[in-house]
């Protein structure tokens, strides 16, 4: 069995998988780490804005009682311990980037290819996760920059930004945690805003002295946790819907906007006009107060282009900068790219999706016979915990390869109609949602197809997996290949063959 990606999903699953008595699979990744976006992005000021008591496994709780919102390195540093503990690291290749995954119709199992070589894994999980490709926009003259530029999250840290003149584009959750980092210690920073996004305060990174004191009892880390999710699922989840808490929080968020910034001409700007919840909301606390500074402007006439030495703006204003920051996004859309997966029939996955990506409760695509995905098509939380939506998936496809066991097939499949009466639950759910009424976002592709979050809240995911059980969803994709039972452990869930093979050109 192959897993690709290792990070939350990826090490969730190699976890599971373990936890299952299976010990023959191999996760390849494509980076030096374990980690993925954690790894990934080590701009100054990155850490998470969702409390990790929430933000972690549930098999692994998070559990300090001194820091709310751990840093980029506390997380990576978490999610290398689960790793360690949970002996996953000896199934890691590293550095190993899947490029290709076709479907061999009649053996009943995958070919992987990477750069060192071919590999055929009877069952592959895609665990690559939403946000790991960085996008730049496509601004005219933006190779012609004589500066220093990168994106938030292939941060150079090779610079020193102290005393620079630094253009940040773009105004998501990335940029509301660098500006206050770079704004302490540069020269002057250039905020370039095209939409504002809702702000809403969060508690501070630490916790105070009266909740240490209640984490130090029995059992309260894990009713913190449940506190969390609750709370997520009660009041976040509706603001999406524009159910009872959308009108409270666009409240909370124009009252925190109107005492951050006392400037009327700067507070226009900063307010958004599309529905709360739109755009993945930012929890930060010093992003607006930052904007006050006199070293900080927020730049809203369009870039128009770069050049040379600076950023023009369509009103033909040329601010001259040493450094520029693309807080610009991921490619989130672009599902699985850039590995070409062939499912039956070789139909390229991509292809597949030409219409917009989509698979049954993000796991699983028609077509496409022992492949699962964690964080697939709508399957993104905006209103919570990932590690819980995936660890979710996980525990459904480990079922799925109980069903095939009992089956006694070399592969399983979604059905047709489970994924047609999936996609129409979820277009009436999407059409319920604040999103279609919001432009342009990472949520949507380039054609405005709402194909990356969940339209509802955690709990409701969970509910509508188990009313949609393996048994009545997914069937045999051959019935004439029996599943492989030599060397099978009595604890195993399915049977791996991930063996390295010949190099690919041979
Ligand atoms: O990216 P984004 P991000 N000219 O896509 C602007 C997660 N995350 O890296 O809004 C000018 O949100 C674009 O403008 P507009 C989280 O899920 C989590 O900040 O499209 N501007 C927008 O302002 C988040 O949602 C944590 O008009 C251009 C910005 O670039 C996701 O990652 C922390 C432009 C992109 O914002 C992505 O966040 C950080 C152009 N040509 C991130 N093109 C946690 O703490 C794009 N923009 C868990």
């Amino acid at each position: 069995m192959a897993v690709i990606g290792a990070g939350f999903g990826g090490i969730g699953m190699g976890v599971a998988l373990k936890r299952a008595g299976f010990e023959d699979f191999v996760i390849f990744e494509k980076g030096a780490d374990v980690g993925g976006v954690w790894r990934d992005n080590t701009y100054p000021g990155c850490r998470c804005d969702v409390p990790s008591h929430l933000y972690s496994f549930s098999f692994a709780p998070y559990r300090d009682r001194r820091i709310r919102y751990p840093g980029q390195r506390q997380i990576l540093e978490y999610l290398h311990r689960v790793a360690v503990e949970c002996d996953v690291m000896s199934h890691l290749r590293l550095g190993a980037a899947v490029t290709e995954a076709t479907y061999l119709e009649r053996r009943g199992c995958w070919e992987l290819t990477t750069a060192v070589g071919r590999s055929v894994a009877d069952v592959v999980v895609f665990a690559v996760g939403q946000l790991h490709r960085p996008y730049l926009p496509d601004i005219e003259g933006r190779n012609d920059f004589a500066g220093v530029s990168f994106h938030t999250s292939e941060w150079d840290h090779r610079h020193d930004l102290e005393g620079r003149d630094i253009a940040v584009i773009g105004t998501g959750s990335s940029a509301a945690q660098i500006l206050p980092s770079l704004a302490a210690t540069a020269a002057r920073v250039r905020l370039f805003q095209r939409t504002p996004h809702w702000v809403l305060p969060k508690p501070p990174v630490e916790f105070g002295p009266l909740a240490r004191a209640g984490l130090s009892l029995p059992g309260a880390h894990h009713l913190y946790r449940q506190a969390l999710e609750n709370g997520a699922d009660a009041v976040l989840a509706p603001i999406m819907r524009r159910g009872w808490s959308a009108r409270p929080a666009a409240w909370l968020a124009r009252r925190y906007l109107h005492r951050q910034v006392p400037d009327p001409a700067l507070r226009a700007k900063l307010t958004p006009d599309y529905p709360i919840g739109g755009k993945r909301i930012i929890f930060d606390s010093h992003y607006y107060s930052t904007l006050n500074r006199p070293n900080v402007e927020l730049v809203t006439e369009p870039v128009a282009g770069i050049v040379r030495d600076g950023v023009v703006t369509a009103d033909g204003t040329r601010h001259r900068v040493d450094v520029i920051v693309y807080a610009t996004g991921f490619r989130a859309p672009e599902f699985l790219v850039p590995v070409q997966v062939r499912g039956r029939g070789g139909t390229v996955l991509q292809e597949h999706w030409s219409t917009g990506a989509s698979a049954f409760f993000g796991l699983a695509v028609p077509g496409y016979p022992n492949a699962f995905l964690i964080a697939g098509p709508n399957s993104f939380n905006p209103a919570g915990s990932n590690p819980g939506m995936k660890e979710r998936q996980i525990e459904y496809i480990l079922e799925c390869l109980r069903l095939r066991e009992r089956l006694g097939v070399a592969a399983i499949e979604v059905d047709e109609e489970a994924m047609r009466a999936h996609r129409r639950w979820l277009d009436q759910a999407i059409d319920k949602t604040v999103w279609p009424a919001t432009g342009p976002s990472w949520y949507k592709d380039h054609a405005g197809r709402i194909t990356n979050p969940w339209p509802a809240s955690a709990r409701t995911y969970e509910r509508m997996l188990r009313q949609h059980r393996p048994e009545a969803c997914f069937r045999a994709a051959s019935a004439d290949t029996p599943y492989p039972r030599h060397g099978r452990s009595a604890h195993a869930v399915t049977r791996c063959s991930t063996t390295a093979a010949s190099p690919a050109a041979s």
